[in-house]
């Protein structure tokens, strides 16, 4: 009898064991194949997978004389007659990095060296770090133009909170809720609120929205029914709108971290290709950008990157406004 015990033990110890090897046979495999994308993700591209002037290794070009010019492109881009104030709306994930990107929309155009935190960013994820409707102006010359962000409370995991939150937008979208409107979780903002703007003109509509995402956690299943419902909302209404990739320093460069490797990073491509894929966006839709989180003054690659998405943005924001009268 004991003998027989004895030897139900052993075998449950061989079973124990035989589930250990194969758990650890399993991550063996997916540790070879992260490192085999590693080693590919580092083999540069031949050709960029997006023509891209200023990093291109065959021309050499003087990277600070083309931020100049980027800066003086949009410094002297023209806004329509009837409406002067353009505002942009910046919507993601919780943490996905929207008020980094207002920060760093914010130092490029101010350009005077040191990083502007105007937008505080978050560092845990558990509730939204900017829970209302907070308005920066990136530009303002009296009379003649105004350019407004406003950053806003991130998009929840759970579906049922993000049904009234996604209601309140449209509303944000329209130009019926005022800045520092603060969101409520259970109800939509009420035509009677101090903040609800009943007859909005077109300077307090919204005339592009940034969806933020970020590169290094694309998932095609995960929490990206908010963003398309929104993403249908704004196509209805011809209202332009733009993918930020943020998080790109993330991603594996050719050099890790040199993000003038950025254009012919295989890893970036494919994550250009992913967010093309699982938004239905164009290429001149998604513009990957390296946030301002980090040190105290500015460096070129990033304000390049910032400044070309800016340039981006306005053009297209510029010509749907102009073609709204
Ligand atoms: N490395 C890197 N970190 C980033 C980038 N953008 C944002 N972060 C970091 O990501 C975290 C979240 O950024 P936030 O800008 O606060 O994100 P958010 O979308 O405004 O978050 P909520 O307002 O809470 O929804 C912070 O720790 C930032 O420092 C980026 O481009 N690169
Ligand atoms: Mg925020």
């Amino acid at each position: 009898m004991y003998r027989v015990w004895d030897y139900v033990r052993q075998n449950d110890e061989v079973g124990k064991l035989r589930i250990q090897i194969a758990k650890l046979e399993a991550r063996n495999q997916e540790l070879t194949e992260r490192l085999e994308e590693l080693r590919s993700n580092f083999e540069p591209l031949s050709m960029p997978w997006r023509e891209n002037g200023v990093f291109s290794q065959e021309v050499c070009f003087d990277k600070f004389k083309a931020k100049d010019q980027l800066l003086r492109n949009i410094r002297e881009l023209v806004h329509p007659k009837h409406c002067k104030d353009i505002n942009l709306l910046v919507i993601g994930k919780l943490g996905s990095g929207k008020s980094a990107l207002v920060n760093t929309l914010f130092t490029v155009l101010r350009n005077n060296g040191q990083l502007a935190n105007l937008a505080p960013p978050s560092s845990p994820y558990k509730e939204s770090k900017t829970p209302m409707l907070h308005e920066i102006v990136l530009q303002n010359i009296p009379g003649t133009k105004t350019l407004r962000v406003y950053d806003c409370r991130g998009i929840m995991p759970d579906k049922k909170q993000n049904a009234v939150f996604t209601e309140d937008l449209k509303k944000v979208i329209d130009g019926n809720v005022m800045k520092d409107y603060e969101f409520d979780e259970t109800c939509e903002i009420q035509e009677n609120d101090d903040f609800y703007r009943n007859n909005p003109t077109i300077s307090d509509k919204m005339h592009c929205v940034l969806f933020v995402v970020r590169a290094d956690d694309l998932d095609e299943q995960k929490d990206v029914a908010a963003i398309c419902s929104m993403q249908m909302y704004l196509f209805r209404k011809n209202i332009p709108s733009r993918m930020i990739l943020s998080h790109v320093d993330k991603l594996d460069m050719c050099v890790y971290g040199d993000l003038t490797k950025l254009f012919v990073s295989r890893h970036v491509q494919k994550k250009v290709e992913l967010a093309k894929m699982i938004f239905s966006l164009q290429d001149i839709q998604v513009l990957p950008v390296a946030n301002y989180v980090k040190g105290t003054t500015q460096n070129i690659a990033q304000d390049i990157l910032a400044l070309q998405a800016i340039e981006n943005i306005m053009n297209e924001t510029i010509s749907y406004v102009g073609n709204r009268i």
